[in-house]
């Protein structure tokens, strides 16, 4: 039995079979390349789902994680650590917002935007106890908790994992007329991806974030965007709202916030909404440890420093023009944002997955989402002349007859 073989079978073994990787087991990674137990070097295209804009192990991240890891990693936030303050207000003057919530995943991000929007539907707006709503999109991806997958349109996030929270009206995503129509006195938030990762790299009408944030302000509702996946450059802005020239009233950042390292993630807002959490309604063991915080500082600077939002938008750019150039007999559609790009297989050749099989046996990294889609995603710090030879790699791929599933 090979090495690869052996470690996907202890994995096998040892652990919850919830995901279907595919059977490459990774042992190394630097920018946008990775190296397999085998000794195979693959340019990773999928960037932990966009948790390594800034490539792996980039050096200014890594040297703050050192760095700060011989000082001091964990006090809980029982005490005060000397980190976290300048992290937060890092954030909140990049990205423009009064205050942050640090957490750890893009899930617990998700999770107190949705308590503090409903905080502040009942101790501001005046909401009746209970009766908040929060209008949520279908296709959405949010996370994996029960509140979230609660309102899943996705069968299976949701199937057996019941009974859910209430509170959450589900209308179709891209639609305006929908939201208009969804709002009542009692909704709190509209919690929207701007541009859905999961879904399918779905993109939505132009102007929607814009027209759903005047929406909100007639409905004093928030406009809340999930840009866990979207944010820190992967769409060719630093938020994927500012396509629209949109600044929502809550923002989740998560994934790339951690520079590939290590998890961190954080809810943004004015006071309004912010200052409805007392000590003691919300918090986390690890979020906001000085460790999170000295290794997202880094990840900022990077983001910053290497101008990683505009290198997204101008190789993304061109990349898609590159990739429709192929003229692909098995392609439907290619969308996306920046460095966010979505290649629709046709039914009639099969299913994503395959084409992802074969990518990788060419040396690229690339996952299937919602069936017919291939994902690319390659670190932002990717140059063109990688780009170009992914596209040899990908053009035969795509121009030879339809792979067989494996
Ligand atoms: N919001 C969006 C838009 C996301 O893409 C989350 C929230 C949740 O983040 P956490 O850190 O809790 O996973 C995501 C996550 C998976 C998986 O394995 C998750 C994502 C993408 C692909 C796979 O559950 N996105």
């Amino acid at each position: 039995m090979g090495r690869t073989e052996e470690l996907i079978r202890e994995v096998d073994r040892w652990s919850a079979h919830n995901y279907h990787p595919l059977p490459v087991v990774i042992e190394r990674g630097e920018g946008c390349w990775v190296w397999d137990v085998e000794g195979n070097k693959y340019l990773d295209m999928l960037s932990a789902y966009s948790a390594v804009n800034q490539g792996h192990r980039h050096p200014r991240i890594i040297a703050a994680l050192v760095d700060q890891a011989e000082r001091l990693t964990l006090t809980s936030r029982a005490f005060h650590n000397d980190q976290m303050g300048a992290f937060l207000h890092q954030l909140c003057e990049l990205v423009g917002y009064h205050k942050a919530l640090p957490m750890n995943t893009g899930a617990e991000a998700v999770e107190t935007a949705i308590k503090a929007v409903r905080k502040w539907g009942y101790m501001v707006k005046g909401v009746a106890p209970e009766a908040g709503e929060i209008i949520v999109c279908e296709n959405n991806f949010h996370g994996r908790t029960t509140t979230i997958v609660g309102f899943s349109s996705e069968e299976q996030y949701r199937h057996g994992f019941g009974p859910f929270t209430p509170g959450f009206k589900l209308i179709p995503y891209g639609d305006i007329d929908a939201l208009r129509a969804a709002v009542t006195e009692n909704t709190v938030g509209f919690l929207v991806e701007p541009l859905q990762g999961e879904g399918g790299v779905i993109v939505p009408p132009e102007g929607y974030m814009k027209e759903a944030q005047a929406i909100c302000r007639e409905a004093n509702a928030k406009l809340m965007a999930d840009e866990i996946q979207t944010g820190l450059g992967r769409t060719g802005r630093m938020l994927c709202c500012h396509w629209d020239g949109v600044t929502p009233d809550v923002v989740m950042l998560g994934k790339a916030l951690g520079g590939g390292v290590y998890p961190v993630s954080a809810c943004l807002a004015d006071e309004d909404v912010m200052d409805v959490f007392a000590p003691g309604d919300h918090g986390s063991t690890f979020g906001g440890n000085p460790l999170a915080a000295a290794v997202g500082s880094a990840a900022l600077d990077v983001l910053v420093d290497e101008k990683l939002p505009e290198r997204a938008a101008e190789l993304g750019d061109w990349f898609m023009g590159e990739l429709s150039a192929i003229g692909s007999p098995h392609v439907e559609e290619i969308r996306g944002r920046g460095l966010m790009i979505g290649v629709v297989v046709k039914e009639s050749s099969g299913t994503a997955r395959p084409f992802c099989e074969a990518l990788m046996e060419r040396g690229i990294l690339a996952k299937e989402t919602h069936y017919q889609v291939v994902r690319f995603a390659p670190p932002l710090v990717i140059t063109r002349e990688i780009l170009e030879e992914a596209l040899a790699a990908i053009g035969e791929v795509f121009r030879a007859p339809a792979p067989q599933p494996a």
